[in-house]
């Protein structure tokens, strides 16, 4: 059924739908109907007349007709919601032109021209924070993927680059800090009280890199020299009310992130910073994580602002990672971008590897890299067994923003670390060398850096490619047979098929092995097999005894693995393992084996084997000296409900739920003493942000964890212990977290507390909602009803909306409440928030869109919610896309 609708039609528009045609469905965008641009635009020049409400934009446009264009007499200016003020071509008013649509077109008779065009804009208005927008009285841009032209007409694709010189006025009180991308060229005062500036970029760009940034903003400076000597300014800006009370004391951790990224990127990639400035800028009304505009990156809050007492480690980390991320970009996506929004994995997928291998090396590799397949597996897997699946690189949209994906993001990425797997890190550096080097200034596709990897590296990825184009996660079942002195692995690939791909071919697999002997507890040397058939077998010599396989080692290719284990085995590598991931992957899989047993059951009726087998080898990594602490903690971890659900055909949430509260309660009853002395050991551990002191906070909230489903009430007291004597904020929040969930009353009072000590802090606020919207307090899906209502909450700032939703709808005993109250609750949420931001409202559309997953009764109740928004009046091109691939 297709759903999608005009969002310019009203309600009363359907009314006359008979006597006129029905406007035209959005069209679906096709990879293959891709056409180089009819015309290119070396240079522009942009005019701002800042005002909150009204915003005037002069744009000066020198354009060319392209050689490789098809000769069309016109050239499209795309706009969005924009209207042209006045046109004149080559400095003459001209009346050739018409709308078509949203766009301009003008008709142009020779072979290069000048065009400039007026326009003006509402920021104050722009509530779907796309182009340039109001956020806390100062404005600020965001483009990606097409909110340049919510600005200004303009050829709004990421294949035609331009250089930008960039003038703006505003008033010098309202406006004393003027920003664009570049180099500051001049700035002046003028006597009316406003005051301008300009600037350049010399790197040629396309649209969605441009910002502009206004407001009353303070600097955190410093300097960053380069390999080749270049000194660069670096700026991280954040509000400055008059009265105090700014964010100036809480950058310090990101301005020491940018400088570590700039080192790592010169020293691992070869990547060095090409302007003299670079400037951040910290927005709290932000749609995503950040931005990575050229020299001007536009970062959400909540990436930029960190100290002890409102950031956790998890913050703190978040932090370093993304700021590397938007750093990296300025190589794998600025200097060398895509040619369509199609190959967005090209700059994703390779900027969300090189931001792993940095936190890999500026932290401990081992959890950064389960934390990185936690991700994949809870985000990507089911996006990939679902109806929104797509290849990385996908062939139809009809709305980009609906693909900016765990798939294109994190799948992407590890389809090219496979490539490095292969290769060998000094043969993969090789690879981007030259894709770097062949591509600079370029728009270039996922092709061309696959080639630029056979090149480079020297690997042959004929059939790789397959990566980038069938969508699926791969299973690969696996058999060890032992007989003589020969162990023989028999492997078999399947890749599902998925929405609009029914059938699959078999792609090469990278798996790194081991074959632990019982006996010694070692194995001979790490071997990488590639499983490029549908399958095949494997023959190792010299077992006298049949060995133990340690398989797809440090997560080496992002496919599920189907295999039963013996749990004596899975016991054997959660102790023995060398590999660390391997070692997590034991535990995870004795835990899975046991939880979706009987569909899940198991653990309710909690009994038998497997559940001592977990219990045993638990106890021994809580014993375990030579672990350190945020390793344990990782093993200290059960697997996700998302991911126990994954392993099923057809899921029933309430019993996972159960099962695997039960056995945390068993665990919890069982190693009591174990878990009360630990963290009792970890709280003598003074704050650091040394990995002992990470490790012992990592610890002390694990165990409570435990603790609170066995033994309730010892939890309740050492958490209200933990938050009492906390003095930052992974304590802290640890602390509340568990009682959040528990019936105690230190819940409330505690609450109260922390909401009362953050009074003010947008981000700590966003942490209170949270805390209660993911709860495992049977209420919780009250508590969201209530907290919807709280003078604190608005579905403006998209911050907060995440806050209390995206934690409810991750909240598995209270979004797959039996009533379906959950699911209505979120597609209430959907209806409301679309007309104002509609971006954010189709990220919740996934979740509902499980519902061929699920058991029957809560599937049909899903799916009616589904069903309902659908049928809604003017839903946005993103969410009645997003709605009607979840309908299928
Ligand atoms: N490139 C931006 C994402 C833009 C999303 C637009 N809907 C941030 C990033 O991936 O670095
Ligand atoms: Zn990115």
């Amino acid at each position: 059924m297709d759903i999608a609708r005009d969002p310019t039609v009203t309600a009363d528009d359907t009314q006359i739908a008979d006597a006129a045609p029905m406007p035209q469905h959005p069209q679906e965008i096709r990879r293959e109907d891709y056409h180089p641009p009819e015309w290119l635009v070396p240079q522009v020049a942009l005019d701002f007349a800042l005002d909150l409400d009204a915003t005037r934009v002069v744009t000066r446009l020198t354009v060319q007709r392209n050689p490789e264009g098809g000769g069309d007499k016109a050239i499209r200016l795309n706009g969005d919601g924009i209207a042209a003020l006045a046109v004149t071509v080559d400095g003459n008013a001209t009346n050739d032109w018409q709308m078509d649509g949203p766009d301009l077109l003008i008709t142009l008779p020779g072979e290069a021209h000048e065009i400039v065009v007026e326009t003006q804009i509402n920021p104050a208005a722009n509530s779907q924070l796309m182009g340039l927008y109001a956020s806390n009285g100062m404005l600020c841009t965001q483009c990606e993927a097409e909110g340049f032209r919510r600005i200004a007409f303009f050829p709004d694709r990421p294949d035609v680059l331009s250089t930008y010189s960039v003038r703006m006025t505003g008033d010098k009180a309202r406006f004393p800090v003027l920003l664009s991308n570049g180099n500051c060229t001049d700035s002046g005062d003028n006597a009316d009280g406003t005051h301008w500036a300009e600037w350049h970029d010399p790197w040629p760009k396309p649209s969605y890199l441009f910002a502009l940034v206004a407001g009353d903003l303070a600097a955190d400076r410093d300097t960053f020299t380069t390999m080749s000597g270049r000194e660069v300014q670096l700026a991280i800006w954040v509000r400055a009310p008059k009265g105090g009370g700014g964010d100036l004391d809480r950058t310090g951790h990101a301005m020491r992130s940018l400088k570590k990224s700039m080192k790592w990127d010169e020293e691992v990639f070869g990547r060095e910073y090409d302007l003299d400035l670079f400037n951040i800028v910290a927005v709290s009304d932000f749609n995503m994580g950040a931005m990575e505009n050229k020299g001007l990156n536009v970062f959400n809050t909540r990436y930029v602002l960190a100290d002890p007492e409102t950031a956790t480690d998890g913050d703190y980390d978040a932090v370093e990672g993304v700021i590397a991320h938007e750093y990296f970009h300025n190589w794998s996506g600025n200097r060398v971008t895509c040619r369509d929004w199609f190959q967005l994995s090209l700059k994703e997928g390779l900027t969300v590897l090189r931001d792993q291998l940095f936190s890999q090396d500026m932290g401990s590799e081992s959890v950064k890299r389960i934390e990185d397949v936690r991700i994949l597996r809870s985000a990507q897997f089911p996006e990939d067994s679902g109806p929104l699946a797509h290849p990385i690189r996908p062939d139809s949209y009809r709305e980009i923003s609906n693909f900016y994906t765990s798939t294109v993001y994190n799948k992407g990425a590890e389809v090219i670390r496979m490539m490095r797997t292969m290769a060998g890190p000094e043969a993969f550096r090789k690879g981007t060398d030259l894709y770097f080097d062949r591509h600079d200034g370029e728009a270039a596709t996922c092709e061309d850096f696959v080639k630029a990897m056979e090149d480079g590296a020297g690997l042959d990825l004929s059939r790789f490619r397959l990566w980038y184009s069938q969508a699926g996660t791969p299973r690969v079942e696996a058999r060890l047979k032992h007989a003589g002195n020969e162990a023989v692995l028999h492997l078999k690939q399947t890749v599902p098929a998925t929405p609009g791909q029914p059938e699959k071919q078999p792609m090469p697999i990278p798996l790194r092995l081991a074959l632990f002997d019982r006996e010694s507890g070692g194995h001979r040397g790490e071997q990488l097999i590639v499983l490029d058939k549908a399958s095949d077998s494997f023959r190792f010599g010299g077992f006298a005894t049949p060995p133990v396989l340690s398989l797809n080692r440090g997560f080496s290719a992002p496919v599920a693995i189907e295999r039963q284990v013996a749990e004596d085995e899975l016991v054997f590598l959660a102790a023995h393992d060398d590999d660390p991931f391997a070692r997590y992957e034991a535990m995870q899989s004795l835990t899975v084996q046991y939880l979706t047993a009987a569909g899940g059951e198991a653990g309710a009726t909690g009994s038998g084997a497997g559940r001592e087998a977990i219990g045993t080898a638990l106890e021994a990594i809580l014993a375990d000296s030579a672990l350190d602490d945020l390793m344990r903690g990782e093993l200290m971890m059960l697997p996700g409900e998302t991911y126990l659900a994954e392993q099923l055909l057809v899921a029933d949430p309430g019993a996972i739920h159960a099962a695997r509260e039960g056995l945390k309660g068993w665990l919890g009853a069982r190693l009591e003493q174990r878990l009360v002395a630990l963290h009792e050991r970890a709280s003598a551990v003074p704050y650091g942000l040394d990995a002992a002191a990470r490790g012992a906070r990592k610890l002390k909230t694990q165990a409570l964890v435990l603790l609170a489903a066995g033994v309730p009430e010892v939890a309740a007291r050492l958490a209200a212990e933990q938050y009492r004597a906390a003095d930052n904020m992974t304590d802290r929040q640890g602390a509340l977290m568990v009682l959040a969930g528990l019936e105690t009353p230190a819940r409330a009072e505690l609450l109260a507390d922390f909401k009362a000590r953050y009074e003010g802090n947008a981000l700590v606020t966003d942490k209170w909602f949270s805390l209660q919207a993911g709860s495992l307090h049977p209420q919780a899906l009250d508590h969201v009803r209530e907290l919807a209502g709280h003078s604190d909450f608005t579905l403006a700032n998209p911050n907060r909306v995440r806050s209390l939703y995206m934690a409810f709808a991750a909240n598995p005993q209270a979004f797959h409440a039996a009533s379906g109250e959950g699911y209505r609750m979120i597609a209430d949420l959907i209806l409301a928030l679309d007309p104002i931001n509609a971006q954010t409202a189709a990220r919740f559309v996934p979740p509902l869109g499980r519902w061929r997953r699920i058991e029957p009764a809560r599937s049909a109740l899903m799916r009616a919610e589904l069903e309902r928004i659908a049928a809604a009046p003017n839903l946005s091109r993103d969410t009645a896309e997003q709605v009607g691939r979840s309908l299928g």
